[in-house]
């Protein structure tokens, strides 16, 4: 049996990655740089300065605002994003998640979260889910922004178990390519992910036995 489940948050727990989206494209239209859903796939799991990085890259802005500007632009978008997660409820929890961890307790699995966001304790707060979670890595105390593996191993280790002996659950292309680099099993949702151990296209299609199966298949 794997002996712990590794969670992304947005994307994965809650549709919040829309609301990232959304929080982006107003700042960047203030910028004058237009960004869609496709160009958001680069964004995801990527963190607050290195997503305002890429997309000033992406208006062929990249040096043109100070550190204080960006740090504004920053505190702007959090604020927008803030705005979105005000009605956030428990109603908002994905298809399959609650009952896929009903089944890992009950498997007695361990259950932690990597997610990059500093807005992580309070969406998981909201979604009232905290209770599920036996850790949850600080987003404030990484180095590195997802496609590093640094999160996913912060994550193991705070559950005291070894990477080989985990599966992660991701949303995101640069959420795959860490839990693979960390030497954990891959589980990608989402129609245009590559490189997952095992591929999903969204929550409802996921299922304890289903993922056991294939974890114990790669073993
Ligand atoms: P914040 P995850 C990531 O969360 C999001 O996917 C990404 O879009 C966002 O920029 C990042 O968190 C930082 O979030 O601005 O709230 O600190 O997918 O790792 O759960
Ligand atoms: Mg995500």
């Amino acid at each position: 049996l794997p002996q712990a489940v590794v969670f992304d948050l947005d994307g994965v727990i809650t549709d919040t990655a829309e609301f990232h989206f959304l929080a982006w494209q107003q700042l960047a239209e203030k910028l004058g740089i237009c960004i869609d859903r496709a160009f958001n796939e680069q964004l995801k799991g990527v963190n607050r300065a290195d997503s305002l990085t890429r997309i000033l890259q992406h208006g062929g802005q990249a040096d043109a605002y100070t550190p204080a500007q960006r740090q504004q632009f920053m505190t702007e978008k959090n604020e927008l994003y803030r705005q979105l997660l005000a009605n956030l409820s428990p109603a908002d929890i994905l298809t399959g998640i609650l009952p896929l961890l009903a089944d890992l307790r009950a498997a007695g699995c361990r259950i932690g979260l990597a997610s990059v966001s500093e807005n992580a304790p309070q969406v998981l707060a909201s979604l009232g889910l905290c209770n599920w979670f036996d850790f949850c890595a600080d987003a404030r105390a990484l180095t590195h922004s997802k496609p590093h593996p640094e999160i996913f191993l912060t994550a193991c280790r705070g559950l005291g178990v070894a990477p080989a002996q985990a599966i992660g659950i991701e949303d995101a292309q640069a959420g795959i390519a860490a839990i693979n680099a960390s030497g954990m099993y891959s589980v990608g949702i989402g129609a245009t992910l590559a490189g997952a151990d095992y591929r999903l296209n969204h929550t409802g299609e996921l299922a304890w036995p289903d993922l056991l199966a294939h974890w114990q298949a790669k073993q």
